[in-house]
């Protein structure tokens, strides 16, 4: 059985997913047989020449025409654009992964969430950093108590690409399309992680303090000399919360962060040990367990370690595209077999929920509840 893919959106996010989908009959055996069939855009040239390049058979400028008509819809365009084709291929029959965050408000995510369980078929939110080998090593080590108690989480997402006042404007940078800036676009992922390594319930922030700042309120347009857009979203965010657990947790996520260019870094520190990571060093984890009187490095590259079979011999590192692959990997396995999938979009709705007290949190100018 092939699966005939769709995929909505070519730019960094299509090549990451459509790359992924080229290794995986290389290095997964068992992995479903795709076809990348249909490209969804709406700039025809560009369209046919990403189609071309990323190895699709055909390629549309309306998405209503290819939800039913595909095994796998993949929504990968801006956030704006994340409801209401997802909504209609669940409603179709359609499995989706949808990037994240789930939608640009906790509303749009709710309905996207909602369809998915009454449609009750595989919708998955895209949050990659799950399938980095040496995270799920950490998520084993904790959920098997080796690190104790939890007392802190501590996860740091940062970029500088907009720490340049005249970077252009972009999409990203607008509050109808993106919902929010740093805080949806970094911050999700970090609040993701916090579920996925604390677990289901100890994972799940109880109420937070949240702060955000527009350091920069307006941008050039692009090729378009003199003409400028507002930046209506947060350029930084920063958040100190207390989880269900009683742990405690600050997240901070942040476009000015001058020098970090993708520097994403998590610190839990438990009664018995704490663990480090860097996306920086993702092969890498840094542990402190038992007697030992600091950190030990410890490469996450052996056989029996998360993935890595698939790949290479020990030692020998893998990168950030990779997670895409082990992401469509689970996704597909998921689709094919009919079986659960996670992160799904409840999972997706239990990270935005997270980010909209941040925002009702700034607001106000006090702790708030998480929904
Ligand atoms: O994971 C990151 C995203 O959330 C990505 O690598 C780039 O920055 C693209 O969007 C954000």
């Amino acid at each position: 059985m092939t699966l005939d893919i769709g995929i909505l959106g070519y730019r960094f996010m299509g090549k990451a997913h459509s790359n992924a989908l080229d290794r995986l009959p290389m290095f997964f055996e068992d992995a479903p047989q795709t076809n990348r069939d249909v490209l969804v855009g709406r700039d025809e040239a560009a369209l046919a020449d990403a189609a071309d390049t990323l190895g699709f058979d055909r390629t549309a400028t309306d998405w209503r025409e290819v939800v039913d008509e595909v095994d796998a819809f993949y929504n990968l365009g801006p956030n704006h654009v994340h409801a209401e084709p997802s909504i209609a291929a669940l409603e179709a029959g359609t499995p989706v992964l949808c990037e994240k965050p789930l939608a640009p408000t906790l509303a749009g995510a709710e309905e996207m969430a909602d369809a998915a369980s009454e449609a009750g078929v595989t919708a998955g939110t895209a949050f990659n950093y799950r399938f980095v080998p040496a995270l799920q090593y950490a998520r084993n080590l904790i959920d098997d108590g080796e690190l104790g108690e939890i007392h802190h989480f501590r996860g740091r997402y940062l970029q500088d690409w907009l720490v340049d006042p005249e970077a252009p404007w972009s999409w990203r940078n607008d509050a109808e399309m993106a919902g929010s800036g740093a805080l949806g676009d970094l911050g999700a992922h970090t609040v993701d992680l916090a579920h996925f390594l604390l677990g289901d319930t100890a994972g799940d922030i109880e109420r937070l303090s949240g702060h955000l700042r527009t350091f920069v309120d307006e941008r050039p347009v692009e090729a378009s000399e003199g003409e400028t857009r507002p930046v209506t979203v947060d350029d930084a965010y920063s958040a100190q919360v207390e989880f269900e657990s009683g742990a405690m947790g600050t997240l901070e996520g942040s476009r000015f962060s001058n020098g970090h260019k993708n520097d994403h870094t998590i610190e839990i520190e438990g009664s018995e040990g704490s663990l480090r990571f860097s996306l920086e060093r993702l092969n890498e984890l840094e542990l402190k367990r038992g007697d030992n009187r600091g950190f030990e490095t410890i490469l996450v590259t052996d056989a029996d370690d998360p993935y890595v079979e698939h790949w290479w011999p020990p030692g020998h590192v893998i990168g950030w595209e990779h997670t895409f692959v082990h992401e469509n990997y689970e996704f597909l396995t998921a689709v094919r077999d009919g079986t659960d999938y996670e992160p799904s979009f409840e999972d997706g709705l239990r990270a935005q929920r997270v980010l909209d007290a941040i925002e009702r949190s700034d607001e106000l100018g006090e702790w708030v509840s998480v929904e």
